[in-house]
């Protein structure tokens, strides 16, 4: 696009566009690039060419906007690799719950029906990020199925037995993995609860979430409800990973092979330390089912 005969402007404009990091601000240089433009005979082209790719970008990051959404949601919110819902009758303390795991502090009242739109927070975990979702109460006008059904983990929280067949009857649809969280603020009797709650058979964990206590094993429960698996890796000689590979649940060696190594029939030997090991350093085939928390050596050609 020749740039001889332009305002400043719009070679301002021109040049931001080039170094635009997102498609906002392309949009925002090319509507400026548009105004700027000499509207005269001999630019026609010109004018009609920027036309043509503001229409295009508008459309491309339209798309993108649409894609992120979690399928019928009234709410636009992003969804993470790792997505947990907590859904809930209202004053169940689903905002304590979600300022107690992630970096979000929502307001936490008495109160029924505080939250009025889904609250979005981070819960760090194993070096990952984890997204949780505060739902309005299952109960009130502002619940969103739509982020339920989509979610890859619900996070079923109850202060009462009754409440659980109530709130699981309405998730019919969704297609995550639930994990009641029973908070005991009005129990009596804790022992008497999980006895109940064991007899039942149902998927649970008990908080009190004004005194909770130590939260990894809670985490870690979460973590484990996604179906995933945390797998270090090493070289000969050396130590094991930082960050652990995050991997389906039941994955092989040759999984993980083929995700790290360009090509698996470059491997020589594998080692294998931790749960799925029968003892440290183990040689296992591409077969082996690994297990959370495990360490594999590639010893390559
Ligand atoms: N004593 C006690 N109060 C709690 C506990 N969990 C929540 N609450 C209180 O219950 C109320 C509702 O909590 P909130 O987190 O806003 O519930 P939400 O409506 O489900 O989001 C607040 O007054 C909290 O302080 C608990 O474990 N023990
Ligand atoms: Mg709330």
């Amino acid at each position: 696009m020749a740039s001889t005969n332009q305002s400043p402007q719009y070679q301002k404009a021109a040049s931001m566009f080039l170094i635009a990091g997102t498609d906002k601000e392309r949009l925002h240089c090319l509507e400026e690039m548009i105004r700027e433009c000499p509207k005269h005979k001999s630019s026609e082209k010109m004018l009609a060419n920027l036309k043509t790719r503001y229409k295009k970008l508008k459309e491309r990051s339209e798309r993108i906007k649409k894609s992120g959404k979690s399928g019928g949601s009234k709410h636009t919110i992003r969804k993470e690799d790792m997505q947990a819902a907590i859904v809930g009758f209202t004053n169940t303390g689903k905002s304590s719950l979600l300022s107690l795991l992630t970096n979000v502090s929502p307001e936490i009242t008495p109160y029924d029906f505080t939250t009025k739109i889904p609250l979005v927070g981070m819960m760090p975990f194993s070096s990952m990020q984890i997204q949780m979702i505060e739902v309005p109460a299952i109960n009130s006008e502002y619940y969103d199925r739509g982020i339920v059904n989509t979610a890859d983990v619900i996070l079923v929280l109850v202060t009462d037995i009754s409440q659980i067949k109530e709130v699981m009857s309405q998730l019919d649809k969704a297609l995550g993995k639930k994990l009641i969280i029973f908070n005991t603020k009005n129990s009596t009797d804790n022992r008497k609860l999980e006895a109940t709650l064991k007899s039942k058979k149902y998927n649970f964990t008990m908080l009190n979430l004004k005194s909770p206590g130590n939260l990894e094993n809670l985490k870690e429960r979460i973590f484990h409800s996604f179906d995933k698996i945390r797998v270090f890796t090493k070289e000969p000689g050396s130590k094991k990973s930082e960050r652990a590979m995050i991997l389906e649940v039941k994955s092989t060696i040759k999984d993980i092979a083929k995700k790290i190594l360009k090509n698996p029939n470059m491997i020589k030997e594998t080692k294998i330390w931790g749960p799925s090991s029968k003892f440290a350093g183990q040689i296992v085939g591409l077969s082996h089912e690994l297990k959370d928390m495990d360490t594999v050596e590639f010893k390559t050609r």
